[in-house]
């Protein structure tokens, strides 16, 4: 803190030298020297340009005519990267009240396709290894990587598909992806960076192919009850015959998504313990840090009631209280794919965390649409709903069309990704999001090999699928070296979400603007408040003005530039703290955006 007010005293201090702001703000100037030295200031005019402000309101009768303050970009006023506390590497918002995973950024791994270290095609666990100093080399005085401080990896246990979601065995990482002692290593060397890595859990139902389902194909198992079956053919969706009925009287089983994964019927206490083991074995004998959880809004069927029924509930309940019991840090994120409404009713008892897909859809709608009123009011709705900061947010994922594929261009891809890295709850980018690859249905297009090099780079041998087509010229060499690339746009939201605690945890209050192509909010903490504004449309938004009747802004906040360029100017702040008419900069480039920093005066 001390390093940051000194530096925006030096910054007020030859502000005043060169724009002659009113007397009273001298008493802010310091007395003392000014080590740090601001880059050269642009000329700035000594008033507001006459075209502020357009088609609003006029100003309160005592406000003072607005004055430009000069350009000071971020690193001139922030402390530089948070060092470590707690957790190896992993920056803490020193908040007691929320949990670590309010602090982290997650990336979504297919280890099928992120990086194949053995040239057979096929992504694994030592290429991810090998890759992690791609997502966080665990310095923080480097940017060079991606700087995200959690991984979820999609299924990693023994399976017969392509993509793990049909399991065979609980306790074995596929023999495609490695060994267990692989999968120990990348625990090893992830928190060593400062990365926590969480698993994908399938619950819901196994591989037909698990000796569990193939026991239970005998009428006269002891494992019958373990699945839900029936002699004869009920009628409603998902039931399937058994498998070339080789058991005589084997009858029909129940499988919600696909015949070759058949149901668990957790009604059975043996199907509860046995999972309950498979929990306690990834927590404590390979110390993952929590779990993904698939589709568990269909856990139990109820009375024909496929989703979200009293007995999913329930038995979510019992769940929380056994993985706690183990490790209360442990995380575990939902994917419930309903509305708000219904993805609040797990949080805080029976998951930590469940995914936004309502959020997801308004953010992506905003970015394509420009317009900010559905994203306005989801976000509203979330903020209203949730306990504090208790969700994960994404903009597609592995079951989705790409969202390169969702938006039109890569400005729109870099609306995106502001909306989603400013707002709260925890975010979830899904590998190949960060450089824009794109992808539709069918889920093999929507999961392909990860774009290194004009080469494609993932692999020595053949991919397991091909690349996307345009991999020549969209790829992490190429927008690394690219300094305007949606990569170092990531990379730069990333950074400024580890660096600062307001965009991770603050408060949120939504600013209005009177141009429908920006969208604006605040993110503030006790120390910092943040004001973004976003310029949804591909045309630049220079007659826009925003508005924010009550805030808590004091007379005389100063704002510095953390993102965007371009002359700054102070808001007039209001009795309410907050500000009318205000225009932050004067042109917002199209897909561009401005964050705003404003120290408090503690
Ligand atoms: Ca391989
Ligand atoms: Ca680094
Ligand atoms: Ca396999
Ligand atoms: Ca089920």
């Amino acid at each position: 803190m001390k390093n940051r007010r000194l530096a925006i005293c030096g910054w007020l201090l030859l502000s005043l030298l060169l724009t002659g702001c009113p007397a009273t703000e001298t008493t802010l100037a310091p007395t003392t020297p000014v080590t740090e030295t601001p880059i050269a200031p642009t000329v700035t005019p000594t008033s507001a340009p006459t075209s502020r402000p357009t088609a609003t309101p006029a100003p309160t009768p005592t406000a003072r005519p607005t004055t430009p303050v000069n350009f000071i970009p971020a690193e001139t006023r922030t402390a530089g990267p948070i060092l470590p506390v707690g957790f190896d590497g992993v920056p803490l918002s020193n908040r007691g009240d929320m949990p670590w995973w309010n602090d982290a950024v997650f990336y979504e791994v297919f280890v099928r396709s992120f990086y194949d270290s053995d040239g057979d095609g096929v992504g694994d666990l030592q290429g991810l290894i090998q890759k992690l100093d791609y997502l966080n080399d665990g310095d923080p005085t480097t940017d060079e990587d991606l700087g995200i401080t959690g991984i979820w990896l999609m299924p990693i246990h023994q399976s017969p598909s392509y993509h793990g979601y049909d399991v065979t065995d609980y306790y074995t990482v596929d023999d495609e992806y490695g060994t267990n002692a692989d999968f120990q290593q990348l625990m090893t060397e992830a928190h060593a960076r400062g990365i926590r890595v969480i698993i994908d859990l399938v619950l819901n139902h196994t591989s037909t192919q698990h000796p569990w389902f193939q026991e239970s194909r005998d009428p006269n198992s002891l494992r019958r009850d373990w699945y839900i079956w029936s002699n004869e053919r009920p009628t409603g969706e998902g039931w399937h015959q058994d498998p070339g009925n080789a058991l005589p009287g084997s009858g029909y089983y129940y499988g919600y998504f696909w015949d070759q994964m058949p149901d668990l019927n957790y009604e059975n206490p043996e199907v509860t313990a046995a999972m309950q083991d498979v929990i306690r074995f990834w927590l404590e004998d390979m110390g993952v840090d929590g779990f993904r959880l698939d589709a568990i809004k269909h856990l139990i069927e109820e009375n024909g009631v496929l989703e979200n029924t009293p007995g999913t509930l329930a038995w979510f309940e019992g769940f929380y209280v056994f993985y706690k019991d183990i490790n209360p840090d442990a995380l575990t994120v939902g994917e419930v794919w309903s509305n708000t409404e219904q993805v609040v009713a797990y949080i805080g008892d029976k998951v930590d965390l469940a995914f936004e897909f309502d959020l997801a859809e308004a953010m992506l709608k905003a970015a394509f649409n420009a317009r900010p009123l559905m994203l306005q009011v989801a976000q509203e709705k979330i903020i209203a709903s949730y306990p504090p900061g208790q969700y994960a947010t994404f903009l597609a994922n592995h079951d989705q069309a790409r969202t390169r594929s969702q938006l039109a261009n890569d400005g729109q891809a870099k609306v995106a990704a502001t909306l989603q890295l400013t707002f709260g709850g925890v975010p979830f980018i899904y590998y190949g999001e960060e450089i824009g690859m794109s992808g539709a249905k069918p889920d093999e297009n929507i999961r392909r090999p990860l774009q290194w090099t004009a080469d494609g780079g993932f692999t020595t041998g053949t991919p397991w699928r091909d690349y996307y087509e345009d991999y020549r010229e969209r790829h992490i060499a190429g927008q690394s070296a690219e300094p305007d690339s949606l990569l170092n746009h990531y990379h730069t939201l990333i950074r400024l979400r580890n660096q600062h605690e307001a965009l991770r945890t603050g408060a949120w209050q939504p600013i209005e603007s009177d141009r429908m192509q920006v969208y604006s909010m605040l993110r503030s903490t006790e120390d910092e408040i943040l004001l973004i504004a976003v310029n949804l449309s591909g045309r630049p938004a220079d007659d826009y003005s925003l508005s924010l009747e009550v805030g808590p802004f004091t007379p005389g906040a100063q704002p510095a530039a953390l993102l965007g360029e371009g002359e700054l100017y102070a808001p007039e702040i209001n009795v309410a703290g907050g500000f009318f008419p205000y225009r932050p900069v004067e042109v917002i480039p199209p897909y561009g955006s401005v964050v705003l920093q404003f120290l408090r005066e503690n």
